[in-house]
């Protein structure tokens, strides 16, 4: 028997509306799938002009599909074997030029309107530059004379080696933490300069709406106003080697006191690369802050860092053991990728440093190589003369390898 007119309309009209507003429940929840709405107030507006072009192609959706799942059912051919032959109509032709035309405009002036406001950086409170690597972001504070590195934590990435026999699911924010995240005051519009050292990155915190392309050479700007402290992650978004995948970002959003405070506490010891892997939202308070610090519950990270990098001008001479105990944490977050944590690398490609004749070798040319780089190794003249001190010493004394105690001085010297 065949379905009456109406009742095939009803029901079709009925799953459509149904399915509508499953799409809407989840959309307001958006139960992870849909886009973050942020913390910020172009966050905000690049949600609108994402939902209203979302509900725009629903209701096209619903025109289209229903009218097809009319006809189909009211035309089909046992019920009309004759098929009619009417064409050409000016009216209908008319009307389906300007209705896309009225839509795309209605889309279009909302999103220049955003796109517009995202690139207005005058009037900012403060800069930050960001440097992409292979595989780490540098953060600069322009004009507050502090600056960074900021790789993933050692935990991670010890676990994400090949056969680290480690269960990552334990792992806490596993791949998406990072050593030393990027401190922001709240409610401060804050300048980014946007830049990279070797390869194109990009640097994207969905809950800030920013994500802009790295490129050397070049320098990309872009703002951001966070309206509520928290931590927001996000991750490089352009394929840029082996390690992509590896160089998180966090964005740590405070008040302003605990800002400042983070900022004379950096201040008070130069910049380290070493890992203490702190930051994630769970973790409790490290240790108390020092006394530059006034805020107590102030940022953890820059307290574990004043106390890493305590006053150790270039040429202070540093035990054997202080070296090892340093070169280890440095050889982990910037060496372990390709020479691997014991040492014994990924033949043909990367070399055993077990036995290695520039290990055991004269320390200059070690040096030299850690410094400039050599062939398929990345030089790594960002690490202190501290951190290349230390981690050219770990590796000459591990691992049953026989060479020399580095200490920063010889790394100074080699610099220039
Ligand atoms: C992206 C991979 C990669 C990273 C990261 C890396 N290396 Fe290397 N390393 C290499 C490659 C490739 C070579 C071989 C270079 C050549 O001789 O052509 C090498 C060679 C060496 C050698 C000499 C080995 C020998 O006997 O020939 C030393 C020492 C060394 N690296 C130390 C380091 C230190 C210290 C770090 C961290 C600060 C580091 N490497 C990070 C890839 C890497
Ligand atoms: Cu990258």
């Amino acid at each position: 028997m065949l379905m009456k007119g109406w009742l095939s309309r009803l029901a079709a009209g009925t799953g459509l509306v149904m399915a509508s507003f499953g799409a809407w429940a989840y959309t307001q929840t958006s139960g992870g799938y849909n886009m973050p709405t942020g913390v910020t107030e172009i966050s905000h507006a690049v949600h609108k002009v994402h939902m209203a072009a979302f509900w725009t192609c629903v209701a096209i959706a619903v025109v289209v599909f229903g009218a097809m799942t009319w006809s189909i059912i009211n035309h089909r051919r046992s019920k009309h074997p004759k098929a009619a032959d009417f064409h050409e109509s000016v009216k209908v032709e008319i009307l389906w030029t300007i209705a896309p035309f009225v839509i795309l405009i209605s889309l279009a002036v909302p999103a220049a309107g955003t796109l517009i406001r995202m690139e207005d950086t005058r009037g900012s409170d403060m800069t930050v530059k960001v440097t992409g690597y292979q595989w780490k972001w540098q953060y600069e504070y322009l004009g507050e004379n502090v600056s960074y590195f900021s790789t993933l934590t050692a935990e991670s990435n010890a676990a994400r080696q090949l056969h680290s026999g480690v269960d990552v699911t334990k792992v806490e924010n596993y791949l998406v933490d990072v050593d030393n995240p990027l401190v922001l005051p709240v409610g401060k519009k804050i300048r980014f300069l946007i830049t990279a050292n070797d390869v194109i990155h990009a640097w994207w915190v969905p809950e800030l709406a920013v994500k802009k392309d790295a490129i050397p050479g070049y320098v990309n700007e872009i703002w951001t106003k966070i309206e509520q402290p928290g931590t927001y992650r996000g991750v490089c978004a352009e394929l840029c080697g082996r390690d992509h995948g590896f160089m998180p970002i966090v964005v740590k959003a405070v008040s302003e006191d605990e800002y400042k405070a983070f900022i004379a506490a950096k201040k008070g010891g130069t910049a380290v690369a070493a890992a203490a892997p702190v930051a994630s939202d769970a973790a409790p308070a490290a240790e108390p802050a020092p006394a530059a610090a006034p805020a107590p519950a102030a940022v953890e990270v820059a307290a574990a860092d004043t106390k890493a990098a305590a006053p150790a001008p270039a040429a202070k001479e540093e035990g054997k053991d202080e070296l090892m105990k340093k070169g280890e944490a440095v050889y982990k977050a910037n060496c372990a990728a390709c020479h691997q944590a014991n040492g014994t690398g990924l033949p043909p490609n990367f070399p055993s440093l077990v036995n290695s004749k520039v290990a055991n070798g004269p320390a200059d040319a070690h040096v030299t190589q850690i410094l400039k780089g050599k062939n398929l190794m990345p030089p790594f003249p960002q690490l202190s003369d501290e951190d290349v001190a230390a981690v050219a010493t770990y590796e000459r004394l591990s691992w049953g390898n026989k060479g020399s105690v580095v200490q920063p001085a010889q790394v100074a010297a080699l610099r220039k």
